[in-house]
């Protein structure tokens, strides 16, 4: 599994210039779709989850554990650490259905009485949703053995079952620049609501050194000559602000965002 460490910044008319400049490669340009799924009350992303689909293809991000980190056990956080995120990326279908499926029972056992979940056995849950524990066969309903059911892109009667809708979709124009002294990949995006921010990430391994990825987007970010002391915001962020706003306050309140 891999984390995600990504300072996000504003983009202006120059930065492929500067991007250039600096030494950075164009990498590719990409167009891409991505549908965000959540329960009607917003389970996931109230936990700072956030389940998409992108080319067919699930992906989660979690927040990380924390503790582990440098500028947090020594009780301050850099600048650079404030001003970046960091997320679990978890891209393996079975892990994902796992890890949403414990998060919405989780949330179950708080709201007591609310949920309706629960009250499914979570075997016959997890074969209904086509959820296989690795390496566990699964028996459909018929009695077919599926080995493979849970592992396929298409099976998504998982998503009916635990009651996750689509919150928000839209397409992604990106431009991928590398800047291999640092070992950083900065992305371009442009939103199709209308909405430009760029992205300098870093993908670790976990518990590789996170420290280190938050230096080299520091050293990266002062040679595109970024002065923000401010997080800046996502495309999600504009997105719900403007066309999900109760969901936007939300998260809001519960510092998600
Ligand atoms: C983690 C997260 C969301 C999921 C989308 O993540 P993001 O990196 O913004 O999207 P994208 O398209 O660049 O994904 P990539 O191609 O890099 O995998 S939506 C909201 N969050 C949380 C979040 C936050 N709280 N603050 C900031 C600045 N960004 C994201």
């Amino acid at each position: 599994m891999s984390v995600e460490v990504e300072r996000k910044f504003v983009c202006s008319a120059d930065t492929q210039k500067t991007l250039e400049e600096i030494g950075a490669v164009c990498v590719g340009q990409r167009q891409f779709h991505d549908q965000y799924f959540d329960t009607p009350d917003f389970h996931l992303t109230l936990r700072d989850m956030w389940l998409r689909k992108r080319k067919g293809c699930w992906e989660l991000k979690c927040p990380t554990a924390t503790g582990g980190e440098t500028e947090e056990t020594s009780g301050e956080q850099s600048k650079e650490a404030a001003l970046c995120t960091r997320y679990k990326e978890i891209t393996n279908p079975l892990e994902i259905q796992q890890r949403v499926r414990e998060a919405i029972q989780d949330n179950c056992g708080e709201e007591e009485g609310t949920c309706t979940l629960l009250e499914k056995d979570e075997g016959q849950a997890g074969m209904e949703a086509g959820c296989v524990s690795q390496g566990q066969p699964v028996i459909d309903p018929d009695g077919r053995k599926t080995a493979e059911k849970g592992l396929s892109q298409e099976d998504d009667s998982w998503l009916s079952e635990l009651h996750l809708v689509c919150f928000a979709e839209f397409t992604t124009a990106r431009c991928s620049f590398t800047l291999q002294e640092e070992g950083v990949q900065v992305d371009l995006d442009q939103a199709d609501f209308g909405y430009h921010v760029g992205e300098i990430e870093v993908l670790v391994s976990e518990g590789e050194d996170v420290q280190s990825a938050l230096e080299r987007i520091e050293r990266t970010a002062r040679k595109l000559g970024l002065t923000g002391d401010q997080r800046v915001e996502g495309k999600m962020n504009i997105y719900l602000k403007r066309y999900r706003p109760e969901h936007y306050e939300k998260l809001l309140s519960a510092h998600v965002l």
